[in-house]
Parts: structure tokens; sequence; C-alpha cells
């Protein structure tokens, strides 16, 4: 089945981010398009078709578009972010996605962010934090009451999102942090743990075979390596001091090439 990657540009005041565990540096925008066309590249080299939304000056996030939508393969959800400043991402990807899939909605009072939404099958882990509540979870398992996954909450902390610490690398494998969360939230996976010398290297993004991962977390590299998982690296180094990861750029999943090209001739 083809498989497309709907990604948006890098907002121009990208450097107005929220943030929430990192102290704000100076982001260089133009290096920050730049890294986010290379990761682009990549996924298309992987093999996605990429559908890629433009940017919006007043949505400094928006290039995070993970954050917004859960993407299942019977119907997506339509996030409702815990940062009120990134509610309004939310239109342009309800557009971009009606084509693909049934659409549900998170509703007040509920939050949630998809970088909190782990999918490793038919299970779905969904992490609490300062953007996921209560309200956000417990809608989320009624929407998808009437299909075929098992979703269950996590805790986790010292990290904005469940996937800033722990991420899908294989069909049951998945990269972990575990300072930040326990194992034994996972039951029947592999777990292949971050060195400890890279507490950042948590966040992977699964493309098939291949691991998309960002440069400078050699040790942990290797580590998945040589479990024989192939490895791409991107430089991510601007976007991360947005606190964004190789996961939170992109939104992927399978579709007819019928749906695909219409899409994105439509764009
Ligand atoms: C935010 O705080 O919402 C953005 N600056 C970073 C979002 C990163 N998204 C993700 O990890 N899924």
């Amino acid at each position: 089945m083809p498989r497309i990657a709907i990604t948006r540009e890098v907002s121009e005041n990208v450097h107005s981010c929220e943030l929430t565990h990192l102290a704000r540096e100076k982001i260089d925008y133009e290096r920050a398009a730049a890294q986010h066309r290379e990761y682009k590249a990549c996924l298309v080299e992987l093999g996605c078709q990429l559908l890629s939304l433009p940017g919006a000056p007043e949505l400094p996030d928006c290039v995070f578009v993970e954050d917004i939508a859960v993407v299942l393969d019977e119907v997506a959800i339509i996030t409702r972010p815990g940062a009120a400043s990134r509610r309004p991402e939310t239109p342009a990807l309800q557009r971009a996605l009606e084509p693909f899939r049934q659409l549900l909605f998170v509703r007040e009072p509920g939050l949630l962010d998809g970088g909190d939404v782990l999918v490793v099958g038919h299970d779905i882990y969904v992490g609490r934090s300062t953007r996921t509540n209560a309200p956000g979870i417990a809608q989320l398992i009624h929407l998808l009451e009437s299909f075929p996954y098992n979703v269950r909450d996590v805790d986790f902390h010292s990290c904005l999102h469940l996937k800033s610490a722990v991420t899908a690398i294989g069909e049951r494998t998945l990269l972990i942090q575990e300072d930040w969360v326990s194992r034994d939230a996972f039951d029947g996976v592999e777990l292949i743990a971050v060195d400890p010398a890279e507490p950042h290297g948590g966040n992977a993004l699964r493309i098939g075979e291949t691991v998309v991962y960002p440069t400078g977390f050699d040790r942990t590299r290797a580590r998945m390596e040589a479990h024989g998982f192939e490895v791409r690296t991107v430089a991510q180094s601007e976007l991360a001091k947005a606190e964004g990861g190789v996961t939170c750029g992109s939104l992927v999943f399978d579709s007819d090439a019928a749906t695909i090209s219409k899409a994105r001739g439509a764009t």
C-alpha cells in the first residue's frame, strides 16, 4: 500500500515557539527550514509521497504536525492540543486529512497532543502530560471503542511528550529512555534503552524497515544497529531547540494511490 507523509513548513516565527523544558535559545529560521527540507527528502527517499502544507507566521509551532492528529488505519482523530497557541493549527490538518480518513474530534475539556500517543500495532499508549489530560484520554478511549485498539495511559516525567521518552522502531520493538518512563508500562515488546550518555535520544521515527533518527546520538544509534535496525540520520539541531524531534514533523500513514494523487494535486 502506498505511504503518504503529511508535513508542514517551518513558521518564520518558529523562535516564538512553546517551550516547556528547555531555555529559549536563538533558532535560525533558515537553518531550521533547511533541516526540515532534508528531513522531507529523507521521507521521500524512504518511499513516502509528500503532502507538504504551507506554514503560517501566526503559528510558530505549525511544523510539528504530529501533535494535531492521530492517524490509524481506520480513522483519524483531530486532537485538541494542550497549548492554546497551537489549537489554530488544527483546521489545516483537518482539511488535509479529510480525503484519507473518517475524522473524529477531541472536544473541550479534553486536551490531547499527538506526541503523547504511541501506537504499537493495536496497543495505544497515551502519556499523561502537561498537554494531555484525563478527559482527553477518556475521549480517545471512547472514540476508539468500536475499533480494535487497546488504549492505556502511561505516566512519564522530565520531558514534553511520551514520545520524547519512548518510540516504536520496529513492529514490536521500542526505543526507551528509562529515566523518564518505566519499562513496566510496556508488555510483550522488546525494549532497547537509550545510552545513558544520550538522555534525549528516545525519539525515533520508523518508516517501514528504516529508523529515521537525529544526528548526535551515536551510542544509541549503535545500539539500534547492533539489534539489526537500519538507521538513517538527519540533522535536527534547530528544531530540537523548539523541543521537536523526528516524529513531530510528519504524519505518516498508508493510503491508496488514487486518494494520494488527488489530495496532492489539490494543494
Ligand atoms: C511545543 O511545545 O508544542 C513545540 N514547541 C514542540 C512540539 C514537539 N512535538 C512533539 O514532540 N510531538
